[in-house]
């Protein structure tokens, strides 16, 4: 999550309070959510395995309604519950152990209770701090010496994290947290053993300038409702003789059917702190048609399996569903059906039918001594946007987007089909991986060159910073789905001016007895590749 992001999540923080008298942890969750709460912490002191269930529906409260979901002292807890992160007591696990635990996502918070402490404390895998009581609380028996707004101003001026002030805070004393330097106000029982619960939260909300919400969202649930409205919003009417509706759709014949599948897995290939719902629907369609584009198919129709949690919520789903539509209207492929289930993580399984054509069909094997490798447009930028993310820099917005919007290159392959080169694949293991995939498959060697390869300005300025060689990215780097095709120079020739932005990567050779030989100082199996 970029810093600018959990700054403002961190504005109006509810935890949950094990011991009031008169509502639940989950009543109360659902209170601070609708007037507003931008982040809630599970706290429960006497937590045992009776209580998961409770969390659990926290969690999804939260998941649904975009608040972030934060588990208190308890790592194995957040990691069970695949929290967004955990809250952190000095006595309790270190947050490197956390880090570890919980993976570089995970937002880790600290709790500091006066500048002494703060400079015993290391933060390095800290996120935010929360610091107090600022006023007097009667919710934390063993709470430390008040600290007061000057306590609070002095913690906050003394880290560049982002410092959350708790105990005793009011409505009427948010305001003045926020002039004392705090990013966000945590708050207990000025919610949970308030007389009017929502009123309170209302208040804070507004205190806070956080929006009421005036829906919540909750977990999907009806699973025949949500594929019948799926289907209003999807081309579903092209190239069928019975649309989907039935058992199975009835395809119009196609003479050569092209069939292919792909994944896309919630912290395997996309993650929803980093992506829209719709950004990842739009994604799972362009990475599963590009198998297409590299086979110089048409595309014809797709299925889409959809695996989802319980922290998912309808209009999620709805939302991925907006971004599968924009990308079929624009390839004019149809929908043809699929399928919801409860899963443990959110998953799309794809199934795309192409229509080949009759005079070619390209191959991996089809690669010869003599011929060129080249590339139909940029590589390495995707893979430089995945690191930006990872690394929480919003300065790569450019590469950031590569790595979102993927494009399935079928203007690419129209004209490769029309010159008959015959050797094709879309890169998405990177271009070492790819370049073997043609090479072992043809039983020759590559040899990469990257002489006429123009390294993209934002990609140099990312590799400046970053201390690493532009080359080494294009010739490791993943998922920028254009095509990689081998043929012989003088079909290259007459071919480049229409194909704008491709480039040469290598050669083919004789097998030497290694499939892939790198350029010099860039080692072409970095990532676990062979
Ligand atoms: N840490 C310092 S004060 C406190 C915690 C957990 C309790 C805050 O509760 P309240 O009811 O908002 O004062
Ligand atoms: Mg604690």
């Amino acid at each position: 999550m970029l810093k600018q992001d959990l700054k403002k999540a961190l504005r109006f923080y509810f935890i949950t309070d094990d011991k009031a008298p008169a509502i639940e942890p989950l009543a109360q969750a659902k209170i601070a959510i609708k007037a507003g709460a931008t982040i809630v912490q599970y706290r429960n002191k006497s937590f045992s395995s009776g209580f998961y269930r409770e969390a659990e529906e926290i969690r999804d409260l939260c998941k649904c309604n975009g608040v972030l979901f934060i588990v208190n002292d308890n790592v194995l807890l957040a990691k069970a519950l695949s929290a967004d992160g955990v809250h952190l007591g000095q006595d309790d696990e270190s947050p490197a152990v956390a880090r570890k635990i919980l993976g570089t996502e995970a937002v880790i918070g600290i709790s500091v209770s006066n500048s002494d402490e703060l400079r015993r404390t290391g933060l390095s895998d800290c996120d935010y701090i929360g610091t107090g009581p600022v006023f007097a609380t009667v919710t934390k028996e063993d709470a430390k010496k008040v600290i007061g707004l000057s306590g609070l101003q002095s913690v906050a001026e003394k880290v560049s994290l982002p410092v959350v002030a708790i105990g005793g805070i009011t409505a009427q004393t948010a305001q003045s947290c926020f002039l004392h330097k705090a990013a966000g106000i945590a708050v207990i029982s000025s919610i949970s053993r308030a007389s009017d619960p929502l009123q309170a939260a209302l208040k804070i909300g507004s205190a806070c300038s956080c929006p009421a919400r005036s829906l919540l969202h909750t977990s999907w649930n009806d699973e025949f409702g949500l594929i019948e409205k799926l289907l209003k919003n999807v081309p579903a009417a092209l190239n069928m003789l019975v649309p989907p509706g039935d058992d199975a759709c009835l395809l119009a014949p196609v003479s050569y059917p092209v069939v292919t599948t792909d994944t896309q897995r919630e912290g395997v290939h996309f993650r929803l702190c980093w992506q829209t719902p719709e950004e990842v629907g739009i994604k799972a369609v362009e990475v599963t048609l590009s198998d297409l584009a590299a086979c110089y198919a048409r595309p014809v129709t797709l299925f889409i399996n959809l695996s989802l949690p319980t922290y998912v919520s309808d209009s999620m789903i709805e939302e991925i569903y907006k971004g599968v539509a924009g990308s079929l209207n624009r390839h004019e492929c149809s929908l043809g059906g699929g399928n919801i289930s409860a899963g443990n993580e959110l998953s799309l399984d794809l199934f795309a039918v192409g229509a080949g054509r009759d005079d070619i069909f390209p191959k991996r094997s089809n690669a010869r001594p003599g011929y060129g490798l080249y590339s139909t447009g940029p590589l390495g930028l995707a893979r430089a946007g995945l690191e930006s993310l990872i690394k929480n820099d919003p300065h790569f917005n450019d590469l950031v987007l590569k790595f979102k919007f993927p494009a399935a290159r079928f203007d690419a392959a129209q004209i490769l089909a029309e010159a008959g080169v015959d050797c094709a694949i879309d890169i998405s293991d990177g271009l070492a991986g790819d370049a073997g995939h043609i090479a072992k498959a043809s039983g020759i060697t590559v040899e990469l060159d990257l002489m006429s390869c123009p390294f993209a300005p934002s990609l140099v300025s990312f590799c400046r910073k970053y201390g690493k060689k532009p080359e080494e990215i294009v010739v490791a780097g993943g998922e920028d789905y254009e095509l990689l095709f081998a043929c012989r120079p003088d079909i290259y020739k007459t071919i480049s001016n229409k194909l704008k932005g491709s480039f040469q990567v290598g050669r083919c050779l004789p097998f030497t007895g290694k499939h892939v030989i790198s350029i010099p100082g860039i080692d072409s199996f970095q990532h676990g590749k062979k």
